[in-house]
This record gives C-alpha cells, sequence and structure tokens, in this order.
C-alpha cells in the first residue's frame, strides 16, 4: 500500500481539503503533516515550489493541488473515462483552484477590509462561478456528476468549493438552490459511501 503524507496547514481544510477528500473516496489512509504558521519560513525553502499543500508519496514530493489531485484521480479511477472526460475533469480542478486564490485573499484580507472582500468575492468569482458550473455540468453530466456518469474529482473539487465558502460565511446554505445541477453533484458527494461519513463528521 503507497504511503501518503499531507502537508498542511494546521487546523485547516482549503486547498489541503481536496486531498483528504479523494483519499477518502478511494478509500486510501494517509498521515497528516500539520504545519503551523510561525514554523513555515523554516520549511518553506525544503518544498518544491515553496507553498502548501504537499503531498508526500512514498517519501516524494508532489506539490500544487491541480497536480496533485490529477495525480491521484488517475490512479484510483476518478479521473473520467477517457482522454476528454479527463480533460473536462482537469478543467474543473483547475477553475476551483482558481477560486481557492480568490477565497486566500479574503481570509488573509485586514479585519477592516474583510467584509468588503467577501462581497466582491461572492459577486465577482462565487455568484458567477455556480452559473458556469450549472452549464457546465449540464453540457458534460449525467446523472448528478459534473462530468460522465460516474463521480470524479470534478464533483469532489465543486464540493470542497462550496463546502469552504460555506465555512466562511461567505455564502448560504440555500443559495445552490438556485443551480439544480450543482445541488445534484453536492447531493452525490454527500451520499457517496466512503465520503458520506466523512461529511458529516467534518
Ligand atoms: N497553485 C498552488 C497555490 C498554493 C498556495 O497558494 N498555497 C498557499 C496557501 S493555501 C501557500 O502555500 N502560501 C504560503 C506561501 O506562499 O509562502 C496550488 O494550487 O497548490
Amino acid at each position: 500500500m503507497p504511503n501518503y503524507k499531507l502537508m498542511y496547514w494546521e487546523g485547516a481544510r482549503g486547498r489541503g481539503e481536496y486531498v483528504r477528500l479523494l483519499l477518502t473516496a478511494i478509500g486510501q489512509k494517509w498521515e497528516e503533516v500539520p504545519v503551523a504558521f510561525q514554523d513555515w519560513p523554516s520549511l518553506k525553502s525544503n518544498t518544491p515550489f515553496g507553498q502548501l499543500p504537499i503531498l508526500e508519496v512514498d517519501g516524494q514530493k508532489l506539490a500544487q493541488t491541480s497536480a496533485i489531485v490529477n495525480f491521484l484521480a488517475r490512479r484510483y479511477g476518478l479521473a473520467g473515462e477517457n482522454e476528454w472526460e479527463q480533460a473536462l475533469v482537469e478543467s474543473v480542478v483547475a477553475a476551483t483552484s482558481d477560486i481557492f486564490t480568490a477565497m486566500g485573499k479574503v481570509v488573509m484580507s485586514p479585519e477592516g477590509q474583510k467584509a468588503t472582500e467577501g462581497q466582491k468575492y461572492q459577486q465577482e468569482i462565487f455568484n458567477p462561478a455556480l452559473k458556469y458550473w450549472e452549464k457546465f455540468i449540464s453540457e458534460h453530466g449525467t446523472n448528478g456528476y459534473t462530468v460522465g456518469n460516474k463521480i470524479t474529482a470534478a464533483d469532489i473539487a465543486i464540493y470542497n468549493v462550496l463546502d469552504s465558502t460555506l465555512l466562511l460565511n461567505l455564502t448560504t446554505k440555500d443559495f445552490i438552490d438556485g443551480f439544480p445541477k450543482v445541488k445534484e453533484v453536492v447531493n452525490k458527494v454527500r451520499s457517496h459511501d466512503k465520503l458520506s461519513g466523512y461529511a458529516k463528521k467534518h
């Protein structure tokens, strides 16, 4: 069995949560390597690109969320059924990863600017993203999935953005009611046999 270690910020979900959700969905165990902010300066130069998350696979470090997610998805059959589906899944993973950059700006903004930054995130990034996803899912997915007719990393990626946005109080639970296709995807992830317990616990 491969040995997986996830290096990410202590107590944080964010981009690290993609990796946790995927490893949970495929039933693989992993070890958490939490990084405290104060320890980061001494660790940073020893990482591939000076950023987290990092997944250590049998002692080798892999950085960049999209690369980690796509690697695990390909390895365990969550990447799409053919080359084209694979590319579509990867496009969703990349698009959602960009959203985390925008979310990060809200989180890192000074206390006095958080509300304004939060509104900007909602209006310019998150709300438009839901419209794009709704259309994307209608075009590329069936039976409640984002791409093709079975669960892929794309479903998990969409779920992770929604979940993190909710957690930061940057949207409301019923907001996705206006996006029935997106809601179906979220329900698929929540009811997935391996993910349902995890989703409830967290
Ligand atoms: N493109 C990268 C972005 C990762 C990223 O921005 N990580 C942030 C935290 S979520 C980070 O490591 N910041 C610390 C730093 O840049 O020193 C990815 O998708 O993994």
